[in-house]
This record gives C-alpha cells, structure tokens and sequence, in this order.
C-alpha cells in the first residue's frame, strides 16, 4: 500500500486544475523519479525517489517499468523506495498522475487517480442484448463510444433525414449507468452513405457537412462528454504509418481541400461551446512519417486558433497497423500534449493473429503503453476497441490478417473472464 505525502497529492491537485505542461528549464540536478518497480532511470546525478514518473524537457527521467523516455526534467511524485534518477535541467515539468492505492475494476482505477483518466470501450448495440457483456462493460468502463451507431450512414442514411434509435439505445445505456460518451464520429471517409459520397463541389459538400454537425450535436448535446470531429484524414503508403503522408482523398478533402479541418472543428464548436472537440487517427500511435504529418498538421490547427481540444491516438497495435512501445507512445503522447492538446488513446485492441504479436509481446505492449498514457496527465482517456475477444472487428475483417482465427485482442475472454491483458492494464494503472 502507498503513502501519498500531502503536499505531493496537492502538487498532483493544482495540476489537474492547471499546471503547465512544458518540461522545466534551469536548475541543475533536478529531483528524478524512479518506480519502485523495476525501475530504470535515465540521466546522472540527483536524487531519485518514489514511484510514478514524470518528465519534460531538461533533466532527469524517472520511469515506471520499462516505460521511459522523455529528455530530461524531471518532476517526481508519491512514495516507493528507491531509484536513482536526476541528471542535469531541473524541476518544474509537468506532475506525474498519482494512481489510486487500490482498486478492484479499472473504472475504479481510473475514477480514484489523481487527476482521474477514464476508461473506455466501444460499444455495440448488439453487446447489450447480452448480460453478461454489459455487466463487464458497465462495471469496469466509464467512457463509451459507440462502435458503430453514430458513423454518418447510421444517424443519417438519407439526405437530412435522421435516424436516432440505435445511437440513442448505446447513450441512453451509458447515461444510465454513469458513464460519459464520446461521440464517433461526425466527419469521416467511411461508413458514408452513398449519397453523401457522391456529393461533390465546394458549396453542396461544405451544406451537407455543416447540417450534418448541426443534426447530430444538437440531438445528443447534453448527453455527450467530447466527439470525434474528424476521422482519419490522412494516409501513408502502408497502413502501419510509414512512406508519403499526405491527406486522405475523401468526398471532404477533395471538394474542400484541407479547409475541411478547420471548417469541421469551428462548426462543431459553434454547435456546443463546452465538448472536447477531437481529431483521431490510427497507426499515429508509434513515431513514424504519419504521427510527424499529423503532429505539423494540429499543430498549424492550434497555431490559427482552430478550436481542437485533443488529438485521439486509436492504439490499433499489430497487423496491419503499427506496433509502437511504450518509450515511443511516451514520446509521442507527450509532443502533442506540449502543443497543448488533449491526448488520448481511443481504440485500443492488440491483435495477435497467427501469433505475428506473441503472448509475451501482448502483454508488454497492453502495460507499457496504459502506462505511458497513465503517466502524463493530459492523457485523459484510454479507451478499448471492444470488450471481449470473441466479439472483437478483428476477427472478421479480412485486413486483419487472422486467417479465420480469433484476434485475441482484448482484455476479456469469449466467457467474459477477465485475461493475463486485463491485469497488466491494471497493474500499469495502478502504477505498478
Ligand atoms: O469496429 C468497427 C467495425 O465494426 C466496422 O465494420 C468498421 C467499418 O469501418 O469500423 C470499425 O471501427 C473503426 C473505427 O470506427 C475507426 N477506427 C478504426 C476502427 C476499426 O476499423
């Protein structure tokens, strides 16, 4: 059991209601942080304590696991023994989240750090005519997003005529059972009827994506915590984010030109003043040619005062999309939280079919990645592409490369058991 010393969980509270998220500057030999927990420890010199970790630019690293990173100064927080970290550059980066002594769901995990991190999973209008599917997913999330049931071609399959039973179905379930929702997603290449997809010109397109942003935020505005406003809107060659990004071609992108962005975020925002406004996109996880494109395009976004909140990294690992460790995702989280933003993982799913990811590299990947997340305070979601195997899109798409086998994917099995993936998601939330 951890002692949290008062003034470190008060350090932890004003964070959470607005510290400064850069690394620090000055000092020489700030304080390190190192878990108690097979700790490593970047840098020399200072003097190391404690358990969750910290970073920013300038001095030490300190490290939960074999999740690292970061280039220098440190900030430590809470208690363990043990570490050495420090180095030069010095205090006054951004707090480490204190993760709750104890917890026996992740929802709980999740509710009781400080600041609290939500914890999700998408949600299937099918998964709820089973009990045992939404006994775990009530039990365990506090964030949904809707698998399906929001996606342009379910809310509005003819020109301005909107259909609102299945989405409501999932809402309602969730705001029943406390929990927030993300919408997803308003502006997406996929899942478009073909009437929308045959739009074309600057004007029919620019009306039919505003009335659609209008619809479906004003129907859902008081039930919905943040939306997906644009989906996916660039490409590379491969699908594990390497070779040539670019923007995507889309009935969006093509009449509009990259405008679309900045015209999707400010009618939403017109629309509701308060939700977080996303963009998300996958194979952005790992740094390579698609994160640093994506980064360069949010960051002109911020830069003209386009009224994005976050950026959703799906967390999509393993084929085809990218693989990405736990150092990488640090890094990467932490760059776009530096520009400001919001961060957050928004479809997570480790797809080991025909053994391409081992059990061994599953596991590693499900704790150092929720860690690397856990860590860093303006990651404020992590939310799972399905609850359990059996049930996971993997399985029956034929990109996913499963040869008819189960992704084994996800945290639970076909039984709604919870697996070896389930406690290392734990563990990293728990800081261990
Ligand atoms: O899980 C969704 C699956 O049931 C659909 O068939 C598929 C169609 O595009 O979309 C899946 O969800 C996607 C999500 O909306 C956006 N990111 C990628 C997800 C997995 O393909």
């Amino acid at each position: 059991m951890r002692s949290v010393p008062l003034t470190l969980l008060l350090s932890a509270f004003l964070c959470a209601t607005g510290c400064s998220d850069s690394g620090g500057e000055g000092e020489t030999g700030g304080a390190g942080a190192t878990s108690s927990t097979a700790g490593t420890t970047a840098g020399t010199g200072g003097a190391g304590v404690t358990s969750s970790v910290a970073s920013g630019t300038g001095g030490a690293t300190g490290v939960t696991s074999s999740v690292a990173s970061g280039t220098g100064g440190a900030t430590a927080v809470t208690s363990g023994t043990g570490g050495a970290g420090g180095g030069t550059g010095g205090a006054g980066g951004e707090e480490a989240r204190v993760p709750a002594a104890s917890a026996s769901t992740l929802r709980e995990a999740g509710e009781k750090a400080n600041p609290p991190i939500l914890i999700g999973a998408a949600i299937s209008g099918g998964g709820l005519n089973n009990n045992d599917y939404k006994r775990v997913a009530a039990a365990e999330h506090n964030y949904v997003t809707a698998e399906n049931e929001m996606k342009w071609d379910s809310v509005e399959p003819n020109a301005g005529q909107f259909s609102w039973g299945a989405a409501d179905n999932i809402v309602n379930w969730a705001v029943s059972n406390r929990m927030q929702v993300k919408g997803h997603t308003l502006v997406w290449h996929n899942q478009l009827p073909g009437w929308a997809n045959s739009l074309s010109g600057a004007t029919q397109v620019e009306q039919a994506m505003r009335r659609h942003i209008e619809g479906v935020m004003g129907h859902f505005k008081d039930r919905i915590h943040s939306w997906d406003v644009v989906n996916e809107a660039v490409i590379t060659d491969s699908d594990t984010g390497v070779g040539n990004p670019r923007m995507r071609p889309s009935v969006f992108f093509n009449a509009l030109g990259d405008r679309f962005l900045d015209l999707a975020f400010e009618i939403a925002r017109e629309q509701d003043p308060t939700a977080k406004l996303y963009y998300n996109d996958y194979s952005i996880d790992a740094l390579n040619d698609k994160a640093d494109y994506v980064y360069e395009m949010v960051k002109g976004m911020v830069e003209r005062g386009v009224p994005i909140d976050g950026v959703g990294f799906q967390m999509h690992i393993g084929p085809p999309n990218n693989e990405a460790g736990g150092a990488d995702v640090e890094a990467n989280l932490r760059r776009f939280s530096e520009l400001g933003l919001e961060v957050l993982i928004s479809e997570m799913d480790i797809n080991r079919c025909s053994n391409q990811v081992t059990a061994e590299e599953q596991l590693a990947y499900y704790h150092d990645i929720v860690a690397a997340c856990f860590q860093l305070p303006k990651c404020v979601g992590i939310t799972f592409w399905g609850i359990n195997d059996g049930r996971s899109w993997l399985n029956s798409w034929s990109g996913a490369l499963c040869n008819g086998q189960s992704s084994q994917s996800l945290l639970f099995n076909d039984q709604y058991q919870k697996k070896e993936t389930y406690n290392k998601v734990m563990d990293a939330l728990l800081g261990r």
